[in-house]
């Protein structure tokens, strides 16, 4: 097994009750319009059975009232509650009907019909019913035009700009089937940090070529933009928004890319961030920049997507606080076509971050969420981390802006705020390596991304359950050892990582462990802003007497994180600067503690390998080794990211590393060598 099937591998089915049951209604596949996407569904549905059953269903348009099928059924308005994209599947008039108000709906609906015959499931008394709690459920891909992909582990980007648009890879359609299966509907193609040539005439057409395998699945195509375009490609003095040339600009632009591409979903905007171009630059906000583009979109469906991922290099400020400072003072002066997508943390990624204060603090500007799939802070591709947990934890946390019970996932999908538009985007990890994802466990984090984007109800152990089984085998015993691999894999990494709130938002690769860093172009581009270790203690103050960032949230939150006392362990040294041998909740010294993070997170990925081992038998050869060397890696580099941040803070702390645990064999010099070498150019 190569890994590229994914979860669509439709295994052949083996309980023999089961499949007697399944070919029941094979007699036909019941497709009653030529609708594009009804034919994906069908065609899906066709292979899929092939597959489980060894039997190839005839897809016919006239079925009148056979029955012993499986049969689409497009509702009309007044019979279903469903939203749009809903779907319904249950036993009616002898055939197993799948219903929707929409194509669309139809195609999620076979595809959930698939899953439940992929995991053996009965389908006695089948009665299946399910709506995306959010309309926007979108992937971002940072993929450049050269074909690098930004922060991306498994190989070049999927999208061959070179060959388009008269060559046009079937791998687009594999692509669109695994996102589709999941409900994705969207799909951004280029990197945030963008080039202008996506706004230009060769390019459009290119993107329309892709635009068009996507419609087949439901799927909008979205491009992210370069806010200087009108200066760079269009040759205009100015890109402030105010000017009616640039906005005359955007509006002709819109409307070419609507002539190629009839159904586009939108922009994606990182402006003013990092030293991207932006509305600033010309003393006007965000709101006059997404505004503007907004305009250009009021003709067609299309949405503009403003990330709300800003902070400015200023030496005494806390970039905690930034993106709240800036966005939240603007909140109810988006246009209605805007949604601002909002980073799940208030920094970046980091393995544990409490959720952003933004989420519950704009109720007049519908706020997506941004998670990042790809594994930039969470060892690239070669650290098994299941994600799922991090995206609930950030969905589960209560902002109590309207009293307990108002999670993020509340704000996020519009139940709180009533925002109409409601968006979920998770920054993609896929490439052209033959697996898609490089770590080939890493697959089950597009797939949770997207099972959470549909519902985020759903648990972390039910999504990793369903993709064991999907993708890797549907033994009990083996597939338990993999889900518990995969539960713990993200306390794990934080433990060796960054335990207790230690976070590593620092230059270099984002791989290598260098928590001395200490010079970078601006003082939040370094290691030691963010942990600030000194003789005294370690951890960032964000309480009145520091920063005061906690006030950024609601006082029941603030309650929760303000006393070092009362403050979790895993969110510890986000908002306190905490002495080396004040004691803990566990009994142990701040500096014991750490160290029984480090030595014992290092040492749980030799009990993952073990769990990994013991599902070997019921394992495919070829994917049983490719993640048991990568756990070999990860062991390795488990072991690096202990040493160097016990031999560096023991610098600060003074003392020595608590008995039982054998003190590192190399010295920080050696440890720094090491790392240096993934710096070299
Ligand atoms: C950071 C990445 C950087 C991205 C940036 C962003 O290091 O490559 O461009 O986020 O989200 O995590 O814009």
């Amino acid at each position: 097994d190569d890994g590229y099937q994914l979860w669509l591998k439709y295994e052949a089915v083996t309980n023999p009750t089961i499949k007697a049951e399944y070919l029941k209604y094979t007699a036909f596949i019941g497709q009653p319009t030529e609708g594009k996407i009804l034919q994906s569904a069908s065609q899906e549905l066709q292979t899929g059975l092939k597959k489980l059953l060894g039997k190839t269903v005839n897809i016919t348009n006239s079925f009148g009232s056979r029955s012993g099928g499986i049969v689409f059924k497009i509702e009309t308005g007044a019979d279903s509650a469903q939203k749009p994209e809903g779907y319904q599947i249950k036993l009616s008039g002898g055939n197993i009907v799948v219903s929707s108000k929409t194509e669309q709906g139809i195609l999620y609906g076979t595809f959930a019909l698939l899953r439940h015959m992929q995991m053996q499931e009965t389908i006695k008394g089948l009665s299946i019913a399910s709506s995306p709690k959010v309309r926007y459920r979108m992937l971002n891909h940072w993929d450049n035009p050269d074909g690098t992909i930004e922060r991306g582990y498994a190989g070049q980007s999927l999208w061959k700009w070179y060959e388009l648009p008269e060559r046009v890879d079937p791998r687009y359609e594999d692509y669109a089937r695994a996102n589709a299966s999941l409900g994705i509907n969207g799909t951004v193609l280029n990197n945030v940090n963008a080039s202008a040539r996506f706004m230009s005439q060769e390019y459009i057409v290119k993107v329309a070529a892709v635009a068009n395998v996507m419609r087949k699945y439901g799927i909008k195509t979205y491009l992210s933009v370069y806010f200087a375009a009108p200066k760079t490609l269009g040759g205009l003095p100015t890109s402030d928004p105010l000017d009616p040339q640039v906005r005359a600009w955007w509006k002709e632009k819109v409307a070419q890319i609507y002539k190629e591409i009839p159904d586009f979903g939108g922009f994606l905007v990182k402006a003013n961030s990092e030293g991207e171009p932006g509305p600033q630059d010309y003393g006007r906000t965000h709101a006059d920049g997404a505004n503007m583009l907004a305009e250009a979109f009021r003709p067609y469906d299309g949405i503009v997507v403003w990330r709300a991922f800003v902070y400015k290099a200023d030496p005494n400020a806390d970039r905690f606080k930034a993106a709240y400072e800036e966005f939240v003072p603007l909140d109810g002066k988006f246009d209605p076509k805007v949604i601002v997508q909002v980073k799940n943390g208030p920094i970046d990624f980091q393995p544990r971050e409490p959720f952003s204060p933004l989420f519950g603090n704009m109720p007049k500007t519908p706020l997506g969420v941004e998670f990042q799939i790809t594994q930039e802070y969470l060892g690239f591709a070669t650290h098994a981390v299941y994600e799922a947990p991090i995206f609930k934890e950030c969905l589960d946390s209560d902002t109590f802006v309207n009293g307990s019970g108002s999670t993020v996932a509340k704000v996020v999908d519009g139940s709180l705020h009533g925002y109409a538009r409601t968006l979920m985007a998770g920054v993609a990890n896929t490439g052209n390596s033959r697996n898609w994802t490089g770590h080939p466990l890493a697959q089950a984090n597009w797939y949770a991304f997207g099972r959470l984007s549909w519902d985020h109800q759903l648990s972390s152990a039910q999504i990793a359950q369903e993709w064991v089984a999907l993708t890797l085998t549907r033994n009990q015993k083996a597939g338990e050892h993999i889900t518990a691999l995969m539960l713990r894999s993200r306390e794990i990494y934080v433990d060796y990582n960054t335990p207790i709130g230690l976070s590593r938002p620092w230059m270099g690769v984002h791989f290598a462990p260098e928590p001395w860093q200490n010079k970078g172009s601006r003082p939040d581009w370094t290691a030691v802003y963010y942990h600030r270790a000194d003789s005294i203690g370690l951890g960032f103050d964000r309480t009145a007497s520091g920063s005061n960032a906690l006030a950024q949230y609601r006082p029941e939150v603030q309650q929760q994180w303000n006393n070092p006392d009362k403050t979790p362990l895993p969110y510890l040294l986000w908002f306190h600067h905490v002495r080396w041998d004040q004691k803990l909740s566990t009994g142990r010294s701040l500096w014991e503690e750490l160290c029984t993070r480090f030595y014992t997170g290092a040492d749980s990925v030799v009990w993952m390998q073990q769990q990994w081992d013991l599902a070997k038998e019921n394992l495919d050869t070829q994917v049983y080794a490719d993640v048991a060397e990568r756990l070999k890696v990860q062991r390795r580099e488990a072991l690096w990211w202990r040493d160097a941040w016990v031999l560096y803070l023991q610098t600060f702390a003074r003392q020595p590393v608590p008995a039982g645990f054998n003190p590192p064999k190399q010295t920080l010099d050696e440890i720094k060598r090491s790392v240096n070498v993934y710096l070299m150019r």
